[in-house]
C-alpha cells in the first residue's frame, strides 16, 4: 500500500540514518495559535482559582503567553509549581483540550509521521507532555535519556517516534534539545532514576558517544524535531527572558504493541478495573497511558475522535493510577 507523506525521501533517510530530523516548516506558525491560546486560557482559569482561594495576589493578566507563568513562579514557587503541574501533568498526558487533540491528530503532523513509520496505520499515545521551560529555573532541564528508558523493555527494538513541537522559536539560549546522532541502533543505555527534577538520566559514562559531539536541535516555531525512541537527547538551561514552550508527542505503527484495544469491563469506585484489563494493557509499550488510532486506511471507522480520546484518557488515568515506572533502573545514589 502506498504511504502518503509530506516528507521528502532525503528527510526520511536522514531520520533513519541519524536518529532524528528537524523539519522547519511542518506547520504555518499561525496553526499553533489555538493551542497557545488554550494553554493561556488554562493559566488564566487556574490563577483565578488560586486568587479566589486567597493563595495568589497578582495574576499578571497584562503579560503574554511567553512571560506570564514565569512571573507567577517568581512571585511564588508554590503557585507557579501548581500551575506547572497542571499543565505538564504526568498522568494521562496532563493538559488536554480540543486544541491539544487537534495538534496530536493534525493532518500535517500525521502525514510526516506516516512517512517516517512507512505506514498509513498510526497509533498515538497519551504519553505526551507540555513543557513550559521557565527562564533561569533548573526544573525544566531534562537530563540525557532515551525515551525507551521510560517504556517497557519488550518495546526497545520497536520504532516509537517522538515529535517535539516548539510553540516559540527554540534556540540554544532558551534551552532547546541536544541530540547524540547515529547512536540509536545500539542497545538501550543504562538509565538511573532520580535525575534533575525526578527525570531518568543516563550518566556520562553510560552514553553511547561523547556528549561533546551532540548536535543542537534549534527549531523555529512551526517546525518539528522528530526523534526515535532510542535517540539519546537532553535539554539545556533556559537563559533567555521568556518561556520556552513545547509539546512532545509520540506515535507508532498500529502493528507495534499498544493498549488501544484494552478497555475495562468493570471498574470499582476506587478506579480498580477487572484483571483482564490489566493483563491486556501489559502488552503495550507504555501500559499506563491510553493509546489510540489516529490514522488508518484499513479501518477509518476506528480512528479516535476528540470525545473518544478524552474518554480513553480519563478511564486509563483512573484505572492505572497505581502503575509506576516500567523498569527497575538503579537510582543515582546507588
Ligand atoms: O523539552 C525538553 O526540554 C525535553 C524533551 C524530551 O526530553 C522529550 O521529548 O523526550
Amino acid at each position: 500500500m502506498a504511504v502518503s507523506t509530506s516528507l521528502t525521501t532525503e528527510q526520511i533517510r536522514h531520520f533513519h540514518q541519524e536518529g532524528y530530523v528537524i523539519v522547519p516548516d511542518v506547520f504555518d506558525p499561525a496553526e499553533l495559535e489555538p493551542l497557545r491560546r488554550s494553554l493561556h486560557a488554562a493559566i488564566a482559569e487556574k490563577t483565578k482559582e488560586l486568587k479566589t482561594a486567597g493563595k495568589l495576589e497578582n495574576e499578571h493578566p497584562e503579560l503574554e503567553f511567553d512571560h506570564r507563568l514565569a512571573a507567577i513562579y517568581r512571585d511564588s514557587k508554590e503557585n507557579g509549581g501548581e500551575l506547572l503541574k497542571h499543565l505538564e501533568g504526568l498522568r494521562g498526558g496532563g493538559f488536554h483540550s480540543p486544541e491539544m487533540f487537534d495538534l496530536i491528530a493534525h493532518p500535517k503532523l500525521i502525514s510526516a509521521v506516516r512517512g517516517l513509520l512507512h505506514t498509513n496505520e498510526v497509533v498515538a499515545s497519551s504519553a505526551y507532555r507540555i513543557r513550559p521551560k521557565l527562564p533561569q529555573i533548573g526544573r525544566g532541564n531534562v537530563p540525557w535519556h532515551q525515551d525507551s528508558g521510560y517504556f517497557a523493555e519488550h518495546c526497545d527494538t520497536e520504532m516509537i517516534i517522538t515529535c517535539w513541537v516548539p510553540m516559540v522559536d527554540a534556540t540554544v539560549e532558551n534551552g532547546c534539545m541536544q541530540i547524540l546522532t547515529r547512536t540509536h541502533r545500539g542497545s538501550l543505555a543504562r538509565h538511573h532514576t532520580g535525575g534533575n527534577a525526578g527525570f531518568l538520566v543516563i550518566e556520562e559514562e553510560d552514553l553511547p558517544d561523547d556528549p561533546r559531539k551532540a548536535i543542537t536541535a534549534a527549531c523555529p516555531r512551526g517546525g518539528v524535531v522528530f526523534m526515535t525512541n532510542r535517540t539519546p537527547h537532553c535539554s539545556t538551561p533556559n537563559s533567555s527572558d521568556h518561556i520556552r514552550w513545547s509539546a512532545d508527542l509520540r506515535y507508532q505503527s498500529a502493528e507495534v504493541p499498544s493498549n488501544r484495544d484494552a478497555w475495562p469491563e468493570s471498574m470499582d469506585d476506587a478506579g480498580k478495573a477487572d484483571d483482564a484489563f490489566y493483563e491486556k494493557i501489559t502488552v503495550a509499550c507504555y501500559p499506563p497511558e491510553a493509546d489510540f488510532l489516529v490514522s488508518s486506511e484499513k479501518h477509518p471507522d476506528q480512528v479516535t475522535h476528540y470525545t473518544g480520546y478524552v474518554e480513553r484518557r480519563e478511564t486509563y488515568d483512573k484505572a492505572t493510577a497505581d502503575l509506576r515506572g516500567m523498569r527497575p533502573w538503579p537510582s543515582v545514589e546507588s
